[in-house]
Order: structure tokens, then sequence, then C-alpha cells
């Protein structure tokens, strides 16, 4: 069997998204995700000139020599941009041997673990009132766990992933158009004197099984961060979400030194070098590495298998840059794995966007069920594909009040 051309498609209902089609001389075609957000055209680059033109002649039922020979063979290897580019690859190859075997993609990894996915979805306000209005929505749909961003006051610019205007509760924005980025001003003394008791009254208000997650992004130094994370314990959250920058992957072991509180980490990372010593000393409790970002389904099991030797849980990135088609493969991940925890579920979910993407993938009750149609489960339109384009946008930059460049 040979793979006989690949197709690159970047665009989408208010998002980039970079989908790869990949056809085979039996008839039998794939489907993976390589958008970066906010940096998409460069994985379609990747693709286009580096990986399409050696795929082709390959054969797709050869998933792991692929991944190997596009890890190996890059020489300079790593990187987001690669990562994605040959992440929807290896999505693309299990969505072939699924439809080969005439299974869904869980059962070619084992089968299932449950029948139902825990997702969490993203309630925000521009203050703690509206922050509440949000999550009684989200509770109201039927989700068991809500993340909680909160305006903080006196913050100079909006707090991360929260409305600049009173009164919406259920939209921010995150990218912004353009290529320049807009420049928000940061200031940790007022989040970290505000947060822990705005956590607390939520906890109180929502009672103690609403799951409850919040994320730092990456705004704390280490040893803020392990206050914080102390500070928070009473709230009991399921987990608090990249409390600092963790390339330094020993900085997690002063939060794990102070606080109970549990920690997500990984969404920014592209392999399992990157997060190895955090879950071989147990430094973290969830792993958020998404198969987009980290090379695809093959390399995201290999991180998933080490962190269940070492008690740490899944909760991969389920941002609204993630297409259907990551979404559809982490589904069937989340399926699963015998270490799942959470799955982050913003799929834009509009008409236009089930339009592009057909899908047999369904939340019930805040609960993600996995398509039982033979590989991903996930279809995509090029009609539909035919009515986006690639449109440059930006999420912000993040500077301290005297203009010290910040993590965003
Ligand atoms: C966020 C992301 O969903 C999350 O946990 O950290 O939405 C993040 O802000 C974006 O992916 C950045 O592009
Ligand atoms: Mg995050």
């Amino acid at each position: 069997m040979k793979i006989t051309d690949a197709k690159i498609f970047v665009g989408g209902p208010g998002k980039n998204y970079v989908t790869l089609k990949v056809l085979t001389d039996q008839g039998v075609y794939g489907l993976g995700d390589a958008t970066l957000n906010n940096r998409e055209t460069l994985p379609a680059a990747y693709l286009r000139d580096y990986i399409v033109p050696n795929l082709i002649g390959m054969d797709p039922r050869n998933s792991e020599d692929v991944w190997q020979f596009f890890y190996r063979g890059a020489y300079f290897r790593r990187g987001p941009v690669a990562m994605a580019a040959f992440g929807a690859v290896d999505m693309a190859l299990w969505d072939i041997k699924g439809k080969l075997a005439g299974m869904p993609v869980y059962q070619l990894l084992g089968g299932k673990s449950r029948e139902g996915a825990l997702v969490y979805a993203h309630a925000t306000g521009a203050d703690l009132p509206d922050l509440m209005d949000s999550i009684a929505y989200y509770v109201d749909e039927g989700y068991k766990a809500v993340r909680v961003q909160c305006g903080i006051p006196g913050m100079p610019s909006a707090s991360y992933a929260v409305p600049e205007k009173k009164g919406d509760i259920r939209n921010y924005i995150t990218d912004y158009a353009g290529i320049r980025p807009k420049v928000e001003v940061w200031d940790t003394g007022k989040y970290m004197r505000y947060m822990p008791d705005a956590l607390m009254e939520i906890r109180d208000h929502f009672g103690p099984d609403l799951y409850i997650l919040h994320d730092v992004h990456h705004r704390l130094l280490p040893r803020e961060a392990a206050e914080f994370a102390k500070a928070v314990e009473p709230a009991g959250l399921y987990w608090l979400e990249d409390p600092t920058p963790a390339e330094d992957q020993n900085a997690l072991r002063l939060i794990r030194q102070h606080s109970t509180t549990p920690i997500a980490v990984g969404e920014v990372f592209n392999s399992i070098w990157e997060c190895n010593r955090l879950i071989e000393n147990e430094l973290i409790d969830f792993i958020r590495v998404a198969v987009t970002y980290a090379g695809g389904i093959t390399h995201v099991r290999r991180i998933v298998d080490l962190a269940g030797l070492h008690n740490v849980r899944t909760g991969f990135h389920g941002a609204p840059s993630h297409s259907p088609i990551s979404m559809a493969a982490q589904a069937h991940l989340n399926a699963w794995a015998p270490n799942f925890g959470i799955q982050e579920y913003l799929v834009l979910g509009t008409s236009e966007c089930n339009a592009l993407f057909p899908s047999e993938h369904r939340m019930e009750n805040g609960l993600m069920h996995v398509s039982e149609a033979p590989g991903l489960g996930v279809d995509f339109d090029e009609d539909e594909a035919g009515r986006y384009d690639y449109t440059p946008g930006s999420h912000p930059v993040v500077r301290l009040e005297d203009g010290t460049m910040w993590n965003y």
C-alpha cells in the first residue's frame, strides 16, 4: 500500500486550522491536524516543503517507521513546528489504520477503559459576579468540571482569559487579528492578593462536588507559585495549571514541597524530553500535552505510558485552536488511557465547524463519548474548506508595569 499524495488546507471558521489529508493508492484517506496556534503557516510550510515530498511512496501502515523517519531524519529534532507537522501525519496514518481495520482508533490502542471521558469548560468573567454567572451557566449545561478565570480588581490590563468588559460570561478573546501582538500589563501582587479568596468564594458558593480548575498561565515565579499553591489549598482545586514556566523542570519541586494542590503542566511541551523529569520525579499530577503539538498519537501514547508509571494522569490541552481532528484523536486516547484524568474541551462546535468537520463524537452531561466509526471518526469537507482563508492573528504579549517582558 502506498501514499500517493497529501493535501494541506489552512483556514476555518474563526480559526486558522491546518488540516492535512493523506491519500493512498487504495482510496482510503487519513486526516490530521497541524494547527500551531498563531504560527499556522509554519507547520503548513514544513509539511509542504519537507514532509509531503518524502511521504509520497511510503506505506501508510508503517506509522511507527514514518514517525521515526521524520523525527530522526530532521536531524535538528523536536520543536513545535516540526512536531505539529508530523503530528498531523501521525494522526492521519492512525486514521487510515483504523479504516483499514474497520475499527475506531481506541480499539487499536487497547480498547475502552471508560464509556465517557470527563471534560471541562472555560468559565470566565470580568469580575467575580460575572464569573459566578458563567460557572452557573456551565453547571446548568451539565459540566462537572469548569476552569475559572477572573478579572482582578486594579489589574492594569485584562487578566488572562477574561473579557475586557463586564457582562460577557462566555467569551473572551485570546487571539487578536494581525501579526503584531497586543501588549497587556500584569501585576503579580494584585493577582496573588485577590485570587485565593475568589477561588474560596467559588468553592463556598458551588459546594464540594464541582471540579474547579484554574490556569495561572505561567505568570508566577517558582517561589510565588509555591506560596499561591499553598494559599489555594482550602479551595480544593481539581488542578492548578501552569503555575510557573516549566522549561526549568526543577522549578516545580518548590511547589511540591509547600503544597498539596494538584498541579497540571504541559500544553506547551512538544516531546517527552520536556516533561520526563517532571513525571519521573512526580512533580506534577496531570500532563497537559496535545496530540498536535507533541507529535501525534504515537508520541503522546509514550508520554501517557510514562505518566502512568508515576501516578500522573492525562489532562490533554483542548483550546479552540485544536480542530475537531486532533480533538477526535485525543478522544480515542482518552477512551483508552488507564491513567486518563480530564479533557479540556473548547472545540468551537459551531454549525460552520461541524459542516467543515463532520464528526460522530458526542458530548453528553459533561462527558465526551468517543465515535465508534472506523479510524478517528471525523471527516473533512473540502468544498466547505474553500470558504476559508488564512487570516494572521496573534495572542497578546505581557509586560510588567516597569516594561519588563513577562509570560503570556
Ligand atoms: C490555555 C490555552 O487552554 C488553555 O489552557 O493555556 O488556551 C492557551 O492560552 C492558548 O493555547 C495559547 O495559544
Ligand atoms: Mg493553559
